[in-house]
């Protein structure tokens, strides 16, 4: 029989396909987190010690603490998510520690929810809800206006960030009827537009890059926040930006939730400086606490961070998650892998 060369640690129990291909790979021994709940970190120090490979989730940081913790036989991290901003990029890279992650898996997923979100910021879809469950329906007198919002149709789009999953969600966008689109991106022009040949060309809308975020804030309608989470882009959207949206506008976060300044939201959303937010992430997620000030504001609607929650997809990233680990152990090429 030939014996497992690598020792691994799984922080979650995977959807089946990917457990399958972990239990299928003869040249690993591993260990999982079983529960169904974020693994304690101090199960996770301890396990690391003397892994090859970590598989994990955003929910487990990883930093010199991690590192110091597995050993210098670690070759690999294999997160399952798109985003990265769990790991310390510069501890890998001085490890020589290769970093898999999933970022073609959810593209579809988490644009459909950025629609989502769209058309229920903008059309009340949270505040109609609630009426309905608090059993207000039968004494709301029906008026032209009732729970009238703005329309999707000739708005202009903006983007901050324009990867995959703002193209995607453009291109669903542009059914609908949408004017115009403009975007932010911090990649350089010619890299941004490998990603969206075709969409450019053939979308018959304009689809503009803009100069700064004041021009999205300014000229949007929809605020599609898709970008990463960096230093530069904390707070990005802050009292500044929220007043210079109009008062029409909805603003939607698929990305990271300290882009967003949580107080400088409740208050725009008080001070009606903007018409309404669909929020997939928030600062301090999960820590959500049912009398948190945001939840007192009817236009705002916020679900708990399920931007990548189809089964498909969720199982799609688990393989792929499962391949680069693998890959990554074996000195093969991943299927995605962050250049460090
Ligand atoms: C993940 C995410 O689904 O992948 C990401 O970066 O934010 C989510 O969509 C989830 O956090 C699982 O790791």
């Amino acid at each position: 029989m030939m014996s497992r060369k690598y020792n691994v640690v799984v922080t979650r129990q995977l959807p089946e396909a990917g457990q399958i291909l972990l239990q299928d790979a003869s040249d690993i021994e591993f260990v999982q987190w079983t529960e169904d709940r974020p693994c304690d970190r101090d199960w996770l120090l301890q396990h690391a010690k003397g892994a090859s490979g970590i598989l994990l989730m955003l929910t487990e940081k990883v930093n010199e603490e991690l590192i110091n913790a597995a050993g210098p036989q670690l070759k690999v991290i294999a997160s399952f998510s798109v985003g990265t901003d769990h790991v310390d990029r510069s501890i890998l890279k001085s490890h020589n520690i290769r970093l898999g992650y999933t970022p073609t898996a959810l593209t579809d997923a988490c644009a459909d929810l950025a629609v989502m979100l769209t058309l229920m910021s903008q059309r009340r879809g949270g505040e109609s809800l609630r009426k309905v469950l608090d059993g207000q329906w039968p004494q709301m007198p029906w008026s032209p206006l009732l729970l009238a919002g703005p329309p999707i149709r000739g708005a202009t789009v903006g983007f901050l960030g324009f990867g995959r999953i703002a193209q995607a969600t453009l291109k669903r966008l542009l059914p609908f009827g949408i004017a115009r689109a403009l975007y932010l991106t911090s990649r350089p022009r010619e890299r941004a537009r490998e990603h969206y040949i075709g969409l450019l060309d053939g979308s018959g809308i304009p689809v503009e890059p803009a100069q700064d975020w004041r021009e999205v804030a300014r000229e949007s309608d929809v605020v599609i926040v898709g970008c990463a989470l960096t230093p530069q882009t904390k707070h990005l959207v802050g009292p500044e930006f929220l007043a210079t949206m109009k008062k029409r506008a909805v603003l939607v976060n698929i990305a990271r939730g300290p882009i967003v300044d949580t107080d400088a939201l409740v208050k725009a959303l008080e001070e009606e400086q903007i018409f309404g937010a669909g929020l997939d992430v928030v600062e301090n997620e999960p820590n959500i606490p049912a009398d948190h000030a945001l939840l007192k504001q009817e236009r705002c609607i916020l679900v708990p961070h399920i931007g990548s929650a189809n089964t498909e997809t969720r199982e799609q990233m688990a393989t792929e998650s499962v391949r680069n680990l693998l890959a990554g152990l074996r000195g093969e090429n991943m299927v995605n892998e962050v250049v460090l």
